[in-house]
C-alpha cells in the first residue's frame, strides 16, 4: 500500500522537506512539503529526482571486493567484507605506522547521519595525520576566518536574507547551487521577495548568471580578486568616516585601528586594475552599504576556493562589521543551533581561539587546520616515500578523484597504493581503486538530522527525519559502518557486536563529561541518563542528537522523539543578536587584526595591487554549478542528465575570435597541470579574459560502473587544477582563477 512520508532531502545544503509517496521501498513521487516550517514546498529537480536515485540499478547495494589480480569484482556480505578488511588492514597498520592510512571525507559526510556522528570516532582511532577532506576544496577559508574572528569554526555569520534591506553577493549563484555556508530553503524566493519589499541585491561574479539576472546589479571581476574589491570598500568606508560598527559590536572588537591602516593602500583606483572595477563603483557600492538600513554581504565558492580564500572570507566580516550590519537584525547574524555547538556550550565570551598547525604535513610541511591536511597533498603523502608514506586509503562518500586539484596524478597515486576501503553507493572515478567497497543502506532505511547545515541556517529550526523504512536482511546502516571500521583500525576485531560496545563506549563518555560540567544534565546519574537516551533498545546516531538537544540551549522539550513526532520540523525562530556570548577568543572580542590575516594581506595581497586584469595574455579558468547537476554524482540520472550538454567550455565572444574557437567546435584548454579537450560554447554572460567549466564529470574512464553518466562523460576539470596552488591559511585549492591557455584543436 502506497503511504506518504516526509523527510529532509538530503542532496543539498537547502534541506528543504520532501513529502514521499513511497510503495513498499520505491519513491512513486517525491514532491516539496508545503507545510514544512522552513522550506514551505520549495523543491528542485535534484529533489524531485531521488526516487530515480534510490531505484537506479548501478547503485552499489551489496559490498563487494576486489580481486586485484584479475580486476574484478564479487558481492559478498557485511561480515565477509568487513572479514576481509579485518585480514588486511591491521596488519599494514602494523607495519607502517599509523600516519600510512589516510581518511578522505567526502561532502555527503556533511548531510547523513552516520557519517557526521561517527567519522570523528573513525578518526581518533585511526590516529593518523593524514585527515583529508572536501572542506579544503570548499569552505575551509570560511571556518578559518571565524576561528580568527570569532574564535570558533562554525561561528559563521549568516546573511538575514528574510529581512535585510541590501545584500552583496559574492562568488555565488544561488539560483543553481541553492545555497551554501547559508541554508535557506527556496533562496530564488527569498531573493526575489527582497526584492519586492523594496530592497536591492547586487551580485559580483565574472559570469552573468541566473542570480545576477535577477539582481539589481551584476559586476563582473576578475577571478580571484574579491579580497581586493572588499578592502577598497573598507577603504572607502574609513576615507568617509563611514566606519561605524556600532555600539552593540565596539565594546567587544579589537584590531579597528590597525586595519584601518592595513586598508590604506587598498583605494578604489589602487584596486581597479587587478579587479577590473571602474573606482566610481565600488565607491558607489561602499556607500549603498553604508546607506541601507540594514545589509549584509556573503560570499562563497567563487570566494573561498580562490588563492586568497580565508583573507576573503575575513573581508566579508570586515565589511560586515565596518557597516554595523554584524549581529543585527537584516544584518550578518549567528544562528543559534538546537543541537548546541562550540560557540553556544560553557560560559561564553571567551575561549581557547583558533590556531592551525599543531602538526604539519609530511612531504610539504602544510599547517593542519582544524585538525586536517590539504586535500590537495594527498597525492604527494602517497607518492613520497619514507617513515609515514600513505598506503592505505579509506574513503566516506568522496570522489576526489574527479572533486580534487590535478586529478589525474591523484588517480594514479590512488592506484599504487596496498589497501583501499571506500564507503560508497557507486563503483566511480575514485570507489573503482577500492579493495572493498561498503554501501549505506538506503535513504528511506536512515534517519536524518543535520547537525552542520543547521547551525548555518537563516532561521533557527530543528528537523530531524526518521527512517521511513525497515532494514532489509543484506542491508547495514552506514553509521555502523563507520564504527566497525574504526572497530578494525583499533584492533578490536570485525565482529558486528563490537560496534555495540564501542558505540555505548563513546555515548557513555559524552554522557559523563554533560552530568559532570553546568548544564541540563549536571550532576545527573550516567545510567540513568544511558537509560533514557535508549528507549527500547535504540543506539546509534539519534542517541547522540538526542543528548546534544537535551544538552543544547533550546532544553529538554526537543528532544528526538519530538522531533519524530514533527513531520514539518520545528521552528525556533528568527536569528537573534548573540554577542558577545557566541565569543570564543582568547581575548573575549572580534579579532579583527589577527595576525595571519594581517601578514596576508600585507605579504601577498598586495602585490595583487599592481596587476592590471585587462592586460593579462592568459586566460582564467572558473567553475559553474548547474541545478540540474551536484558535484561529481549525479550524472548517472538520465532524467537530470539528459537535454542539452551541460559540460562546456564558456567563452565570452571577443575573446572566442581572438582565439580562434568556434561555438560547439572542440578546444583545447592548458594548464600547468594538465590539459583537457571540450566543446566550446561561446556566450555574452561571461566576462572577456575569462573561461569556465564546470566541475564533478568526466565521466569516461576504465572500471567505473556507472552507465548514463559514461554517455553524458564531460571533461574532469580538475585536471586543470594545480595541487601546489594553495590559499595557505586554510590549505584549500584554487579551483578559480587557475592560468590557462585556450586553443582550438
Ligand atoms: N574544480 C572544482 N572542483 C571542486 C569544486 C568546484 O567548485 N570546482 N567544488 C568542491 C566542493 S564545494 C565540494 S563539496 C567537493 C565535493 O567533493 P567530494 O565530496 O569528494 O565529491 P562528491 O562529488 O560530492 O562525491 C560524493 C561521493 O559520495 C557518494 N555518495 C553519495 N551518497 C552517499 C551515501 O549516502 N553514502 C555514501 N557512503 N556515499 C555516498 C557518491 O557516490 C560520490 O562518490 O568538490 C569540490 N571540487
Ligand atoms: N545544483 C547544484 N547545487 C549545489 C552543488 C552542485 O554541484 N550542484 N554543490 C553544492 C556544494 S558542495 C556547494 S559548496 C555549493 C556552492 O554554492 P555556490 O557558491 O553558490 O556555487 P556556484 O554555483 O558554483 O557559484 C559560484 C560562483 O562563483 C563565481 N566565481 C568564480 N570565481 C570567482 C571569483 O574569483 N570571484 C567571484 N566573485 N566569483 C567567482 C562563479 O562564476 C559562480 O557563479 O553548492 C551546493 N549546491
Ligand atoms: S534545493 Fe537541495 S535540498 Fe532542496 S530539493 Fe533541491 S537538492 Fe534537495
Ligand atoms: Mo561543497
Amino acid at each position: 500500500m502506497a503511504r506518504t512520508v516526509f523527510r529532509i532531502c538530503p542532496l543539498c545544503e537547502a534541506t528543504c522537506n520532501l513529502e514521499l509517496r513511497i510503495e513498499g521501498r520505491k519513491i512513486e513521487l517525491a514532491r516539496g512539503d508545503r507545510d514544512d516550517v522552513f522550506s514551505r514546498g520549495f523543491i528542485c529537480p535534484k529533489g524531485s529526482a531521488l526516487g530515480h536515485l534510490e531505484s537506479d540499478p548501478d547503485r552499489i547495494v551489496s559490498p563487494r571486493i576486489r580481486d586485484r589480480k584479475t580486476n574484478t569484482w564479487r558481492d559478498v556480505d557485511y561480515d565477509e567484507a568487513f572479514a576481509y578488511i579485518d585480514a588486511h588492514l591491521p596488519p599494514l597498520l602494523e607495519a607502517n605506522g599509523r600516519d600510512s592510512v589516510a581518511v578522505y571525507m567526502g561532502n555527503p559526510s556533511a548531510h547523513n547521519i552516520g557519517p557526521q556522528v561517527y567519522n570523528k570516532v573513525l578518526i581518533r582511532a585511526v590516529k593518523t595525520r593524514n585527515i583529508f577532506s572536501a572542506s579544503t576544496v570548499d569552505q575551509m577559508p570560511r571556518q578559518v576566518a571565524s576561528g580568527y574572528l570569532f574564535g570558533s569554526g562554525l561561528s559563521v555569520p549568516i546573511a538575514d536574507i528574510d529581512h535585510t534591506d541590501y545584500l552583496l553577493i559574492l562568488g555565488a549563484n544561488p539560483f543553481a547551487s541553492n545555497g551554501s555556508l547559508m541554508t535557506a530553503p527556496d533562496f530564488p524566493g527569498r531573493l526575489r521577495a527582497l526584492r519586492a519589499r523594496g530592497g536591492k541585491f547586487v551580485v559580483i561574479d565574472p559570469r552573468r548568471t541566473k542570480t545576477a539576472e535577477e539582481a539589481n546589479e551584476w559586476i563582473p571581476i576578475a577571478p580571484g580578486t574579491d579580497a581586493l574589491f572588499l578592502l577598497a570598500i573598507a577603504n572607502v568606508l574609513f576615507a568617509y568616516g563611514l566606519a561605524d560598527p556600532g555600539v552593540h559590536v565596539m565594546g567587544f572588537l579589537s584590531g579597528l585601528d590597525e586595519i584601518r591602516e592595513l586598508v590604506a593602500p587598498f583605494t578604489p583606483e589602487a584596486v581597479s586594475g587587478p579587479c577590473g572595477i571602474e573606482a566610481e563603483v565600488t565607491r558607489r557600492i561602499a556607500q549603498e552599504i553604508s546607506a541601507a538600513p540594514s545589509a549584509a554581504v556573503y560570499g562563497r565558492i567563487g570566494t573561498t576556493t580562490t588563492e586568497f580564500g580565508t583573507t576573503t572570507s575575513w573581508a566579508v566580516d570586515l565589511i560586515n562589521i565596518l557597516t554595523g550590519n554584524l549581529d543585527r537584525r537584516g544584518g550578518a547574524m549567528f544562528n543559534l543551533p538546537a543541537v548546541g555547538g562550540g560557540n553556544s556550550s560553557g560560559a561564553g565570551g571567551k575561549g581557547r581561539g583558533f590556531k592551525s598547525g599543531r602538526r604539519t604535513s609530511r612531504v610539504k610541511g602544510h599547517k593542519e587546520v582544524f585538525g586536517e591536511m590539504p586535500a590537495a597533498t594527498l597525492p604527494d603523502e602517497i607518492e613520497a616515500q619514507g617513515e609515514g608514506q600513505v598506503r592505505v586509503a579509506i574513503t566516506v562518500s568522496g570522489n576526489p578523484v574527479v572533486s580534487n586539484p590535478n586529478s589525474q596524478r591523484l588517480d594514479k597515486a590512488l592506484a599504487s597504493l596496498d589497501f583501499m576501503v571506500s564507503l560508497d553507493i557507486y563503483c566511480n572515478e575514485t570507489t573503482r581503486h577500492a579493495d572493498v567497497i561498503i554501501p549505506p543502506e538506503s535513504l528511506l532505511a536512515r534517519g536524518h538530522y543535520d547537525l552542520a547545515l543547521r547551525s548555518l541556517a537563516i532561521r533557527n529550526v530543528a528537523h530531524y527525519s526518521p527512517p521511513a523504512v525497515g532494514l532489509e536482511p543484506n542491508e547495514y546502516p552506514e553509521w555502523r559502518s563507520i564504527v566497525r571500521l574504526a572497530a578494525i583500525v583499533s584492533g578490536l576485531g570485525h565482529s558486528d557486536d563490537v560496534v555495540d560496545q564501542l558505540d555505548d563506549m563513546v555515548l557513555r563518555d559524552l554522557v559523563n563529561s554533560a552530568v559532570g560540567r553546568e548544564g541540563r544534565l549536571a550532576g545527573r546519574d550516567v545510567d540513568s541518563v544511558m537509560a533514557e537516551l535508549s528507549p527500547n533498545g535504540r543506539r546509534g546516531p539519534e542517541r547522540f542528537i538526542d543528548l546534544m538537544l537535551r544538552t543544547g540551549p533550546y532544553g529538554d522539550q526537543l528532544t528526538i522523539d519530538k522531533l519524530a513526532s514533527e513531520p514539518h520540523g520545528v521552528d525556533l525562530g528568527p536569528l537573534e543578536p548573540r554577542l558577545p556570548g557566541v565569543l570564543r577568543t582568547a581575548s573575549g572580542t572580534i579579532e579583527l587584526a589577527a595576525e595571519p590575516i594581517v601578514a596576508d594581506v600585507k605579504d601577498r595581497l598586495s602585490k595583487l595591487l599592481d596587476a592590471d586584469a585587462s592586460a593579462a595574455t592568459e586566460m582564467k579558468l572558473i567553475g559553474r554549478r548547474d541545478l540540474r547537476s551536484n558535484n561529481s554524482w549525479m550524472h548517472n540520472i538520465r532524467v537530470l542528465v539528459k537535454g542539452k550538454p551541460r559540460c562546456t567550455l564558456q567563452v565570452n565572444p571577443a575573446d572566442a575570435t581572438r582565439l580562434g574557437l568556434g561555438d560547439g567546435k572542440i578546444a583545447k584548454v592548458q594548464s600547468a597541470a594538465g590539459s583537457v579537450e571540450i566543446a566550446v560554447e561561446i556566450t555574452d554572460t561571461i566576462m572577456s579574459g575569462v573561461v569556465s567549466i564546470p566541475h564533478g564529470w568526466g565521466h569516461d574512464v576504465e572500471g567505473t560502473e556507472m552507465s548514463v553518466a559514461r554517455d553524458f562523460a564531460g571533461v574532469n576539470s580538475n585536471i586543470l587544477a594545480r595541487s601546489d596552488l594553495l590559499d595557505p591559511l586554510s590549505g584549500t585549492s584554487v579551483l578559480n582563477g587557475i592560468p590557462v591557455e585556450v586553443a582550438p584543436v
